[in-house]
């Protein structure tokens, strides 16, 4: 920590980097309304390479952005009415970013540039190989939206420049908050950062109904963390500068860990300020971030005392909750690719400053993310929060709404270490049904017992894949019900997504975890497997009203099993589920799985999962 210090510019001290918090107005990027004539139902969007102003006090900063913006429009479309959309690349160029890894132990993370005053590179640090060489290769998802495997942004399937990607979104669900961004394999994390990101709002009539803070009054809050590199005197340049800590393991392996930064950006400024009127808003928050988990809480800005009372959650990834919610007691956790749909009523806050700030523990050295100015003038607003928001969502519960004919998947979230890996780990599971397979010395690599909580039966499971090209092993049906098990064997949070439908939580249960290897009891890390099955989990955090309403994106922490059940019905083809903390997703924690009619999956030939099975498991 020393050095980093000695080698900052008296500027660049405190924890904003010589930087004017709450300078900056926020920017709202344009609106695109495809279907606000009849007749137009296509659209293109040309992603370029452009420059942008990311703070006032801050030179130019080089981004990849959609039509130029960064984030790109807010593409705001009918429920119901089909959009084709031409996702053209020109962008030129390599990608802006400089991308470096330094020693954790000097916490490159909360601080921006990476030279020493003469130049040279700190001891440990040095260039991430082969990123300055990346092209411009992309592809596009709509994160949450159900539609085809062909539209659905496959990560293998990206262009380069010159070339488009033609999708169609038939947008048949409800309201809600969706947004879209760049997907291309191996390199998320990546193109995200450059800027691929924007906002993509679904209308319909069970929220018109409910006349919520429209126009000026509803607004899309992208928020996503950056660094920024310096130049020889030690100002910030506005250059990206992708630094990541990491750590060397036992075995000499160097592994990167996500990427988080010291400057919080809410649509492209960083710690911008807002004027509101002393009425209700409407927000639209997405969080953009690479890895950040932000717990938003609304707070007053000279005494930082909390204004819960003030904020109540109405939406969260895939539509509106049944009733408004008020924020979790601390704040609202927000994780990678996470929506929440909020109203803020400044009415009783009129004359004063007030801000949004982030009280999640890994916050970064300036937790604030923006502030409102309420004007002192009283307002005439005729909204009043309603009592009842969805009037169509129904609670789904395993074997009742949830049909007893469904799916269940299970995939274990293992932690770094494991079976001598170094990164965490997803692995999918399927159950060893033959009591003559299940070998006989445990704990053996990639097995894994659990006791079955509605049975009390131990059931073994064996790995059956783990990266991304290993055989694909779930294959669900069209029009068939899915129940996939998330089990976290231990290590960091993440927010599992899963492409193609909305899902809602059924159960989330918790094992204990050993305080020496932060890792579920009994699940042995060196070897990879359980050392006896696990017993039956018990109770969890319990789900708060958030967490039950239709959802893309699940927080899933260590020792947690979560159930999540969602109806794979109205779209085929080949989907992708992953972490959403996209340095996980590049690294490894992303697998495909098929949806095809059940009438074309008999003739189909494959390894795992329905159909015609071949060979042994
Ligand atoms: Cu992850």
């Amino acid at each position: 920590m020393t050095d980093l210090v000695s080698r900052s510019a008296p500027a660049l001290a405190g924890p904003t980097f010589g930087l004017t918090k709450f300078l900056d107005p926020l920017r709202v990027p344009p609106v695109i309304r495809p279907h606000s004539w009849w007749h137009q139902d296509a659209l293109t969007m040309t992603a370029v390479r452009t420059t942008t102003r990311l703070h006032s006090q801050l030179p130019a900063t080089t981004v990849w952005a959609y039509d130029g913006h960064f984030p790109g429009p807010t593409v705001e479309v009918r429920s119901g009415r089909q959009l084709r959309v031409s996702w053209a690349n020109e962008i030129a160029g390599k990608i802006p970013l400089v991308a470096v890894r330094a020693p954790i132990a000097s916490a490159p993370q909360n601080s921006p540039g990476f030279r020493d005053p003469d130049g040279s590179l700190p001891a440990g640090v040095s260039l991430i190989d082969g990123v300055a060489d990346l092209p411009a290769w992309t592809v596009v998802h709509l994160h949450g939206a159900l539609t085809g495997g062909g539209n659905d942004g496959w990560a293998h399937n990206a262009v380069l420049r010159d070339a488009a990607q033609l999708a169609e979104y038939p947008n048949q669900q409800q309201a809600t908050t969706l947004w879209y961004h760049d997907h291309a394999m191996a390199i998320t994390r990546f193109t995200v950062h450059a800027g691929l990101a924007g906002t993509y709002l679904v209308r319909d009539e069970e929220e018109a109904s409910l006349d919520l803070p429209s126009g000026a009054h509803e607004v899309p809050l992208m928020i996503t963390d950056r660094n920024l590199d310096t130049d020889a005197t030690g100002a910030l340049t506005g250059q990206l500068l992708y630094k990541v800590p990491f750590v060397t393991t036992a075995t000499g392996e160097v592994l990167h860990l996500p990427f988080t930064g010291p400057f919080t950006l809410v649509n492209g400024v960083i710690w911008p300020h807002l004027n509101v009127e002393a009425r209700w808003y409407r927000f639209r928050v997405v969080n953009a971030s690479n890895s950040r988990f932000y717990r938003l809480r609304l707070v007053d800005d000279e005494t930082g005392a909390p204004l819960d009372h003030a904020v109540h959650q109405i939406g969260t990834d895939g539509g509106l909750l049944p009733a408004p919610a008020p924020l979790p007691s601390g704040g609202l956790t927000v994780a990678p690719a996470e929506r929440a749909d909020l109203l803020i009523d400044f009415s009783t806050l009129r004359g004063t400053r007030v801000r949004l700030t982030n009280t999640h523990p890994s916050a970064a050295p300036e937790p604030d993310v923006m502030q409102f100015r309420v004007e002192n003038r009283e307002r005439h607003d005729r909204f009043r929060l309603p009592k009842r928001l969805s009037t169509s969502y129904v609670r789904l519960h395993h074997g009742t709404t949830v049909p007893e004919e469904h799916d269940h998947v299970f995939v274990a979230l293992v932690p770094p270490g494991s079976a001598g890996e170094g990164h965490p780990q997803m692995w999918e599971l399927q159950e060893i049904t033959d009591p003559e397979q299940i070998p006989t010395t445990l704990p053996a690599a990639g097995i894994v017992q659990l006791t079955d909580p509605a049975t009390g039966r131990v059931r073994t499971f064996e790995r059956v894949a783990s990266l991304f090209d290993d055989t694909t092993s779930i294959f669900v049906d069209h029009g068939r019900w899915a129940v996939w098990n998330f089990v976290h064997l231990g290590g960091p949070a993440h927010p599992m997504h899963v492409h193609m439908s909305q899902f809602q939580a059924l159960t989330r249960t918790a094992y204990p975890l050993d305080q020496a290897t932060g890792a579920v009891a009994g699940f042995d890390v060196a070897t990879g497997g359980t050392v006896a099955p696990l017993p039956v989990p018990g109770p969890g955090r319990p789900l708060d009203p958030q967490e039950e309403g239709w959802k893309d994106t699940y927080q899933v922490g260590a020792g947690e099993w979560l159930t999540i059940a969602g109806h794979f019905e109205g779209a085929t083809g080949n989907f992708m589920y992953h972490c959403h903390i996209l340095d996980h997703e590049d690294e490894g924690m992303m697998r495909p799985f098929v949806v095809m009619p059940a009438e074309a999956a008999r003739f189909h030939v494959h390894r795992f999962g329905g159909g015609h099975h071949h060979g042994a498991t």
